[in-house]
């Protein structure tokens, strides 16, 4: 009776909904809306799959049926029993311990099988988790209204730990956060529990996030005092089921900050056991706790140089501490000082003379590129040189250099390009993706990160599609070797629609987002372009009087009468010597590299040739105005979606469209009226012209509250 009444209000619920389009949504279910399917479809997946069932008593298993029972019925408008044993047309989930096949705790199979004139759907998987991830596979074929009728899917994620980093202070704010303030609420921790814990973990869990670090890794030392533990691990009790871990970002200087010891010197024998107690209180609450993430000495944060000791010193003392509890260290390589001619190598020389001396449960966590997550940047040649220390990317989601929540860049072709990108540590197709998965070198731990863009915004990411660079950053944690592709087309069919004239196109219109933002803000490997502080407009002009030469533009870019680019080359700072043959030269040789990173690593004359013929002045010119058009173009791709979108998001992605124009045009104005000072050369007349003033440009100075 119970069953018949919900199936009533359902089918009430979908002849409403059917309607689609009109019903206007917030986004707050990102890619999980479970659409009803059509009626053809809805009946195949019904006849296919009766009922449920699992022998696996645990909360994982039981939410992970719960969410396949409800989320069968939003899509086929059948309900499914959850039975006691499988039968005739049964999805079972089975636990398997020592199953061979099964290659890592989190791996799963998916098998159409008949047995004893049953036909079943089977998940196989070590674990719980295991299982959890096959459901989300297997509701993720029917969102895209695949055939699953004769299925035989083996699955297992290429890294282990697959991690968000929430750069979350404890005063709710988000550095580099565009979507309003931080999910976790710290003063209403420990006793409310907020229930977009739970839709976070959930919609991690569907991607196959397994890891959250909680704070900003510029981490303030109160998370972990005894009080904030107890928040932490209310959060993690929420999270488990999930498969998620929590981890913490750690001040270094916490043994003097909160046990007041004269000094956080890791050779300290007081200060090494402050930490081994501290780990002890944390595994008391937090059992099944990841670990710290650690930023030291970089960008004013303390680390072990404060004491005259290295970064070996300071990663293995704390995983000294954590190891005992299976906890790891995520040491970040992000190092770089005022005074240094090259900004793009100081990584490299700082962490590699260390390389083999790490702890077992250190890892390196490394930004993609050598600076800092700029539109395009080469890979940081880190990857592939240190061999006998475990590194991990870290990726940006959230998108400080790529327009904030305000503009439509589709990461996933980043994420790839460096993931893709051949290192030559152990000749060709020694890819980032290989010399980081535990491929190429042995690995005590696999690992990768990005930088979440979640916030208490409605849509979680500010920007609708902001919410596909989340989904595509656990999808290529999982498996690197999706195509960016593949991805959009996923996503998009479960964050909107399944229907063919709307993929295509807006798919396009994806795959092209990025490389737009590269030629309006910084195309032919021009970087660090931006507004001080905030990072959201152009100032490639900015100087502050005093400020580091290393976070002006000017230090970058070196425009001058002769001509614009970073002479990275053995005659200039000698960055491409860090790389392995033959991409040092590749990269060396003006006549091999890549145009689109030709001024990451040449100072050229204006008046360069580029392949195609055009004078570097002139090339430049194109690409910006590429880049303006290419923003237009999606406005006028979207214009005519209008019909396969509800109102709502229609009207918001619309918005922010039309402000991606304005901003490429101020960025394209911005920066070439500037370096015309320095070409003294004509913007070719075939060209639009500039519609700014440059002297107009410069007196901007945006208010952005919500950057730090
Ligand atoms: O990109 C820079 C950001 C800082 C950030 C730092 C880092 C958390 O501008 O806001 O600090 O990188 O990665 O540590």
């Amino acid at each position: 009776m119970k069953n018949t009444i919900i199936l009533f209000i359902f089918t009430l619920l979908m002849a409403f909904t059917a309607v689609g389009q009109s019903v206007s949504e917030d986004g707050s279910r990102l890619w999980l809306r479970y659409e009803p399917l059509s009626q053809n479809i809805a009946r195949q997946y019904a006849q296919k799959i009766t009922s449920c069932t699992s022998s696996d008593p645990s909360e994982t298993t039981k939410l992970a049926m719960n969410e396949f029972v409800v989320a069968f019925r939003q899509m086929t408008g059948k309900e499914i029993a959850i039975a006691k044993a499988a039968v005739d047309g049964s999805l079972v989930l089975t636990i398997k311990k020592n199953d061979k096949q099964l290659v890592s705790p989190d791996a799963y199979r998916m098998e159409s099988v008949v047995e004893k004139g049953k036909n079943m759907t089977v998940i196989t998987a070590k674990t719980t988790n295991g299982l959890l991830y096959g459901v989300f596979h297997l509701l993720r074929l029917m969102q895209t209204r695949q055939d699953i009728t004769s299925l035989d899917v083996a699955e297992s994620p290429l890294y282990e730990r697959r991690i968000l980093n929430h750069w979350d202070n404890i005063n709710g704010t988000i550095e580099r956060g565009y979507a309003g303030y931080s999910l976790w609420d710290w003063d209403d921790l420990p006793a409310t529990l907020s229930p977009r814990y739970r839709e976070y973990a959930r919609a991690n869990a569907s991607i196959g996030i397994n890891g959250t670090v909680l704070n900003n890794v510029n981490a303030n030392p109160t998370f972990i005092t005894g009080e904030y533990l107890q928040k932490v691990a209310a959060i993690a009790g929420v999270f488990r089921p999930y498969g998620i871990k929590v981890y913490l970002s750690v001040n270094f200087s916490s043994p003097a900050l909160l046990g007041k010891l004269p000094t956080s010197d890791p050779l300290d024998p007081a200060v090494r056991k402050w930490w081994k107690d501290k780990a002890k209180e944390i595994y008391a609450l937090i059992p099944d706790f990841g670990g710290f993430l650690v930023k030291a000495n970089s960008e004013g944060q303390p680390g072990p140089h404060d004491f005259g000791r290295t970064h070996v010193d300071g990663a293995n003392m704390l995983a000294e501490a954590l190891e005992p509890f299976n906890g790891i260290v995520m040491w970040r390589a992000f190092v770089y000082n005022p005074s240094s001619p090259d900004r793009a190598k100081q990584a490299y020389e700082e962490f590699m003379p260390f390389d083999g001396k790490f702890h077992k449960n250190v890892i390196v966590q490394v930004k993609n590129g050598p600076v800092d997550f700029q539109p395009r940047e080469p890979f940081s040649p880190l990857f592939g040189a240190m061999q006998k220390t475990p590194l991990m990317v870290e990726f940006q989601i959230t998108q400080e250099y790529l327009g904030f929540s305000k503009q439509l860049a589709y990461l996933a072709p980043l994420f790839k390009e460096c993931l893709d990108s051949d290192t030559y540590a152990k000749g060709k197709g020694s890819t980032v993706a290989r010399a980081t998965d535990g491929n190429l070198f042995p690995q005590t731990i696999t690992a990768i990160a990005g930088v979440a863009n979640t916030g208490k915004d409605a849509n979680w990411c500010g920007h609708h599609f902001a919410q596909a660079n989340w989904y595509s950053f656990g999808r290529l944690a999982w498996n690197h070797q999706l195509s960016s592709e593949t991805i959009a087309d996923e996503w998009l069919r479960m964050t909107f629609t399944n229907h063919p004239d709307f993929l295509a196109p807006v798919k396009k219109m994806m795959m092209d987002s990025r490389e737009a933002v590269v030629n309006y803000m910084m195309p032919l490997g021009l970087h660090h372009l931006f507004a001080w502080g905030h990072h959201y407009g152009p100032e490639p002009w900015c100087d502050i009087p005093g400020a580091r030469a290393d976070w002006l533009p000017s230090y970058y870019h070196k425009a001058s009468a002769y001509g614009i680019g970073f002479d990275r080359t053995t005659k200039g700072s000698d960055a491409v010597s860090q790389y392995f043959p033959p991409l040092n030269e590749i990269y060396n040789n003006v006549a091999t590299c890549p145009e689109n990173l030709i001024l990451w690593f040449h100072h050229l004359p204006w008046d360069y040739r580029l392949k195609n013929g055009r004078t570097l002045w002139d090339e430049l010119c194109y690409k910006y105005d590429e880049g303006v058009n290419q923003a237009r173009g999606f406005q006028k791709i979207w214009d005519r979606m209008e019909k396969y979108v509800d109102k709502n998001r229609f009207v918001e992605v619309q918005y922010k469209l039309k402000e991606q124009t304005k901003d490429a045009i101020w960025w394209k104005d911005g920066c070439l009226l500037y370096f015309q000072t320095y070409s003294k050369r004509p913007i070719p007349y075939e060209l639009e012209r500039p519609v700014h003033d440059l002297e107009e440009l410069k007196k901007i100075k945006l208010n952005m509250t919500n950057t730090n």
